[in-house]
This record gives C-alpha cells, sequence and structure tokens, in this order.
C-alpha cells in the first residue's frame, strides 16, 4: 500500500517570466523548481503552499490560483508524493536566497528544463497557459519516467 504524503508547489509567473529556485540540499537538490514543500498537520494546503513560498523565496502572495495535482510514485518507494501545484501572478517582496533555494527569474524561451525534473517539460506548457490538469507518473530513481499520465481538466 502506498501512503499519500500531501505537498505543494507554487509558480510565480509574470509576463514573460517564471521564477524558479536552485534547490541547494534535500529532495530534489540540484534542480530548478518552484517553491513548496510538506503540508504540516492542522494546515490546509493552500496556507502551506503560502508559507513555504514565504520562507523559501521571500514572497507573499494574497491570491494562488490552482493550476494542477500530480501523484508521483517511485518504484520500491511506499510513499505517493501528491503534489498541489498553484500559480500565482501578483505577489509582494523582492526574490531572496534562502537555506533551501537561490531563487532566479527565467524568460520563458529559456526554462531549464534539463535541470528540472523530468515530468515539468510536460506539464509547464499547460500552467503557463492557465490550463489545469491532473496527472500520475512513475519514476525509476529521479530522472527516469517510466510511466505517465496527464490530462487537462475544467476544474480541480
Ligand atoms: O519539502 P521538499 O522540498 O522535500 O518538497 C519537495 C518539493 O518538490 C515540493 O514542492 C514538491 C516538489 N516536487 C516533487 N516532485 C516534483 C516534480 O516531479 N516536479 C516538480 N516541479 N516538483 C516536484 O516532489
Amino acid at each position: 500500500m502506498l501512503s499519500p504524503k500531501l505537498l505543494t508547489l507554487v509558480l510565480v509567473v509574470q509576463p514573460g517570466r517564471v521564477l524558479l529556485g536552485m534547490k541547494k540540499r534535500g529532495f530534489g537538490v540540484g534542480k530548478w523548481n518552484g517553491f513548496g514543500g510538506k503540508v504540516q498537520p492542522g494546515e490546509t494546503i493552500e496556507a502551506a503552499a503560502k508559507r513555504e513560498l514565504l520562507e523559501e523565496s521571500g514572497l507573499t502572495v494574497d491570491a494562488l490560483e490552482k493550476i494542477g495535482n500530480i501523484k508521483f510514485e517511485f518504484v520500491g518507494e511506499t510513499q505517493l508524493l501528491d503534489v498541489h501545484i498553484f500559480r500565482a501572478d501578483t505577489f509582494s517582496g523582492e526574490p531572496t536566497e534562502s537555506d533551501e533555494m537561490r531563487p532566479q527569474w527565467f524568460e520563458l524561451d529559456k526554462i531549464p528544463f534539463s535541470q528540472m525534473w523530468a515530468d515539468d517539460i510536460l506539464w509547464f506548457p499547460l500552467m503557463l497557459q492557465k490550463k489545469k490538469f491532473v496527472g500520475y507518473f512513475t519514476f525509476q530513481g529521479h530522472d527516469v519516467i517510466l510511466s505517465q499520465k496527464l490530462e487537462e481538466v475544467e476544474a480541480l
């Protein structure tokens, strides 16, 4: 039996660019990613998304738009990562490096997919077009996708 683990991920998007952070330690180290982490007991998913964004990037947001939900299975591991993905189009504050992440803006035609999780290149185009999606990916290790399902949905 897989035990689900709730995680958040926030992409901050401005006209023509997206903010990513270089993960400095832990799970996904060395990859560019949005900002997020584990939902704590008693916390809503959205509150967790805002907290993790602030902790890792220094940015505060009022409104987050739910944009996707992807579940990740890793062969040989018992946890199923249930990642709730949000997009933020406005924010306050200045991107600031934290212990976990080094933030950097990327122009939309220069997103560093070769240094990101392998699934991201499949759903970033949907996210950037504000299309909602759900997915299920099975990984072998952290770089190889064994099976994938990704579909657009009307609502999450
Ligand atoms: O707290 P921690 O840093 O371990 O949380 C993991 C973060 O990584 C969380 O924001 C969810 C995110 N994440 C995955 N898998 C993937 C993935 O395949 N692509 C992207 N972009 N993010 C992922 O756990």
